[in-house]
């Protein structure tokens, strides 16, 4: 089989989704269709949903997952597959409401995404930070030293206005660590960079068990943060 003909039968099947993902039925409309679209799916969690305790209750790891995590994915499947039906069908008067969803709904899950993945249970390494990673380097380069660092996280964390994230990204351009503040899922966001490492505010992510008190969550929060996993992240976008 030669190259064209799979790249024609790989879009057949995607174009195929897409009908079915937007209840376009005949093979002629989906030739209308422009784009493949992935669907996203609520990634597992690494550990069960009361490996974090005391730090986060195993309700509130529950509902943000399943639901709130849930959510977005839907969201952005929604969104996505919405923009594929304005192209099929040439109208592109909701493309404001649809491009905001995406934005929304898009950074909710990769945010989530990675939350999960830079949390683990102290028994398995959770608040750890080998002395000699690269990571620890690079924080000490970027902000002098780790202590500053988890100061200065800490209160941006604390000062997100509403709901929100603190992050820490990596800048290619310069080398360097920065630490950004999200408002919802996506406001904020510094272009060229890859976060590496975020924490989230929003109050379901700590309600039940800390209530108004988002300073007792983010402090505990730190005894859980999956350094190795961070470190990995660190060294993939520098790479
Ligand atoms: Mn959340």
């Amino acid at each position: 089989m030669n190259t064209d003909r799979r790249t024609f039968l790989g879009s057949g099947i995607a174009l195929a989704g897409i009908a079915s993902t937007i209840g376009i039925a005949s093979a002629q409309d989906t030739s209308a269709l422009a784009g493949a679209i992935h669907k996203h799916s609520l990634p597992a969690l690494p550990y069960g949903y009361a490996e974090l305790e005391p730090f986060i209750d195993a309700q509130t790891m529950e509902l943000h997952h399943s639901k709130h995590h849930k959510a977005y994915v839907d969201g952005l499947n929604k969104a996505e597959a919405e923009l594929a039906k304005a192209r099929a069908n040439g109208d592109f008067s909701l493309i404001q409401h649809w491009s905001k969803q995406c934005a929304f709904h898009g950074g909710g899950h990769a945010l989530h995404t990675l939350f999960w993945q830079c949390m683990a249970p102290q028994s398995k390494g959770g608040g750890s930070l080998e002395s000699s990673s690269s990571l620890l380097n690079g924080i000490n380069t970027s902000f002098g030293t780790f202590e500053l660092f988890k100061k200065q996280f800490t209160a941006a964390a604390i000062a997100v206005e509403g709901s929100g994230w603190a992050l820490l990204h990596y800048r290619k351009d310069d080398d360097a660590l920065i630490i950004l503040q999200a408002e919802n899922q996506h406001k904020l966001s510094s272009w060229n960079t890859v976060p590496i490492l975020g924490i989230d505010v929003w109050e379901h992510a700590y309600y039940l068990k800390y209530q108004n008190k988002r300073a007792d969550y983010v402090n505990a929060w730190w005894n859980i943060v999956n350094w190795n996993a961070v470190n990995n992240f660190y060294e993939q976008a520098k790479s």
